[in-house]
């Protein structure tokens, strides 16, 4: 824990705007989405930005679609470069002051990246939680250039469920999200109808919540300027201005009634541990979790005690009750997830105290609500809430494919770490020569090989349609990671502790030696205990460091390449993604 630092910000004077609203069926399911540079004000005090950003502007328009029926989205790409970010890397982690430079405005001495502003907006947009065909799913090296538009159809045959779409062009996804290209989706379906929960203004409020940093003048002065910063120890942008639907550090005035929050991290790197404090005390109690990734959960779920972690990708459908609260309650949700985030715990109670430089979280504040007004509209809180899934039975999955895929980090000399993951194949009997990966539990031992290493290398997973797969996500890292698969939810089964060793050399540029014990290692202060809020139908996991953590998938409808990949930008954008191919089960015979 390091001082605090001065904000260079004003916080909760600005109000927490709420997106526009495109209502498909109001366009008759045929919309038109202008990809388009534009301006936009982060803060009352910041000069304006300029931005790319859905119809030019942060956050795009949140799309409103039904269960059932199908939208037909044209995407023009009408940007014209050059990007407007700054990517730098700064020389020293930290400045002359000791003060870590992620945490600070401008450039931190570093050189602006010239390759960046030579980008000029190639894009293509994927709507991310969406069951897509594989050729409207957004395939990162599928790109369209400006001038051009693409016409993309999505079916909507699908649960109700905050999803968002945003680009995710092949290297520079980091980039083109920083720079404004995200937007959140909402699909609804007559079961939350049935439950009588808030839809739509001002009782249901979104909250895309990002990070953003900024340069500054010859002065010293902020300037609206988009700044990209990484460091020499930290590959990752972790900025230091936390943005609720495009504003730093808003105010929501809320009447006294209960409140339904679609909260979202659309950061690139940053995990939040969001906390609600009322009079300086964590007032948690009043939030209830409905829904998660995919919509509905089959039960409400208290917030887990330390406060609820949102990783990049993650959201969150809560229910807030603000009714018994005086006009003049001032609640404000601070974040206390250090970062990069590896899964440590941090009591709700010193949530005041989070504050912590070096821990690259100087401003832990993140939103705050004023309660106004008088009326007071209490809502019951349904007992059941989903009745349309249930967690696999232990039939389904004995006798499913099994894959195992180990998440490394490989270091290197003179550029930054690759974050890759390996895709592992179970080793023949008798197959000892060369570099293997074992998994030990109890008696028994497996022997894995390297199959795969990158994105590029040959496609090994090829899931059978409708058939259940148990996925095993090993991470041999220090660090959190959000790992998202494209196409259906999943299920997550178990996160069990292990203990790993890499020797010296181990991590090379295909091969992995890694030996995995299932046990907890001595020096793991880690629970790896799977939250309530988990237990949903899930489209992006954290997989804490030394942990397995075993989902459970059944991809369904569509055949195709689809992607999954650690949602951490800079990870993805840095090889920690790979393809799948699903296929119906009637080709399998016929594939060579
Ligand atoms: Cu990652």
């Amino acid at each position: 824990m390091s001082r605090p630092l001065t904000a260079p910000l004003a916080p909760f004077v600005d109000a927490l705007p709420v997106p526009r609203r495109l209502v498909a069926a109001e366009h008759e399911g045929r919309l038109t989405v202008r990809m388009r540079p534009g301006t936009h004000r982060f803060h009352r005090d910041l000069p304006e930005s300029t931005i790319w950003g859905y119809d030019g502007t942060v956050p795009g328009p949140t799309i409103e679609a039904e269960r059932g029926q199908p939208v037909t989205v044209e995407w023009r790409n009408e940007l014209d470069g050059p990007l407007p970010v700054v990517v730098t890397v700064a020389p020293h982690a930290a400045d002359a002051d000791g003060v870590s430079v992620q945490c600070v405005p401008g450039l931190s001495g570093g050189t602006a990246d010239p390759n960046a502003p030579a980008l000029a907006g190639h894009t293509v947009v994927h709507l991310h939680g969406g069951l897509t065909p594989a050729v409207y799913d957004g395939w990162a090296e599928n790109l369209f250039a400006p001038g051009q538009a693409a016409v993309f159809r999505y079916p909507m045959d699908q649960r109700a469920a905050l999803l968002w779409y945003h680009d995710h062009v092949m290297g520079v996804t980091k980039l083109d999200v920083y720079a404004g290209l995200a937007a959140l989706w909402v699909v609804r379906d007559d079961r939350e109808r049935d439950l009588g929960l808030p839809e739509g203004p001002p009782f249901e409020v979104p909250l895309l919540i990002q990070d953003r940093n900024f340069d500054l003048d010859e002065q010293g002065r902020l300037i609206g300027r988009l700044v990209h910063k990484t460091d020499p120890e930290v590959m990752e942008a972790f900025p230091p201005f936390t943005v609720v639907n495009g504003k730093v550090w808003p105010v929501l005035d809320v009447q006294p009634a209960t409140y339904r929050l679609r909260a979202i991290n659309g950061s690139n790197a940053r995990t939040y541990r969001l906390v609600l404090l009322r009079d300086g005390a964590p007032d948690l109690e009043r939030i209830t979790q409905i829904g998660t990734d995919h919509g509905l959960v089959r039960t409400p779920a208290p917030v887990p005690a330390d406060g609820l972690l949102l990783a990049p990708a993650e959201r969150a459908d809560l229910l807030v009750d603000f009714s018994d609260l005086a006009p003049g309650s001032e609640l404000t949700v601070l974040n206390t997830a250090a970062a990069p985030f590896d899964g440590s715990r941090f009591p709700a109670a010193d949530a005041e105290s989070a504050a912590d430089v070096e821990g690259l979280l100087p401003y832990p504040e993140l939103l705050r609500f004023r309660v106004a007004g008088e009326a007071a509209r209490r809502r019951s809180i349904p007992r059941e809430l989903a009745t349309d899934y249930e967690p696999p039975a232990a039939r389904a999955l004995a006798g499913a494919r099994r894959r195992a895929i180990a998440l490394v980090e490989r270091e290197l000399d003179d550029e930054p770490n690759m974050l890759t993951m390996r895709e592992l194949a179970v080793a023949a009997d008798g197959d000892e020569d060369g570099p293997l990966v074992t998994v030990t539990d109890g008696d028994e031992t497996t022997r894995y090989r390297v199959v795969a290493a990158h994105f590029e290398d040959r496609t090994t997973f090829f899931p059978v349609l409708d058939e259940y797969e148990v996925w095993q996500l090993i991470n041999l890292t220090d660090d959190t990671h959000p790992i998202h698969l494209h196409l259906d939810p999943f299920q997550i089964l178990a996160r069990h502790p292990i203990s790993h060793e890499i020797p010296e050399g181990g991590v090379e540029n295909r091969d992995l030696v890694a030996t995995i014990t299932l046990e907890r290692d001595p020096n793991d202060a880690l629970s790896h205990g799977i939250d309530d809020n988990e237990r949903g139908l899930k489209d992006t996991i954290r997989v804490n460091p030394k942990e397995i953590v075993e989902i459970a998938v059944r991809f369904t409808t569509y055949s195709g390449r689809y992607m999954y990949h650690c949602h951490i930008l800079e990870h993805e954008d840095r090889d920690m993604m790979r393809p799948f191919v699903t296929m119906p089960a009637t080709l399998m015979p016929f594939m060579a």
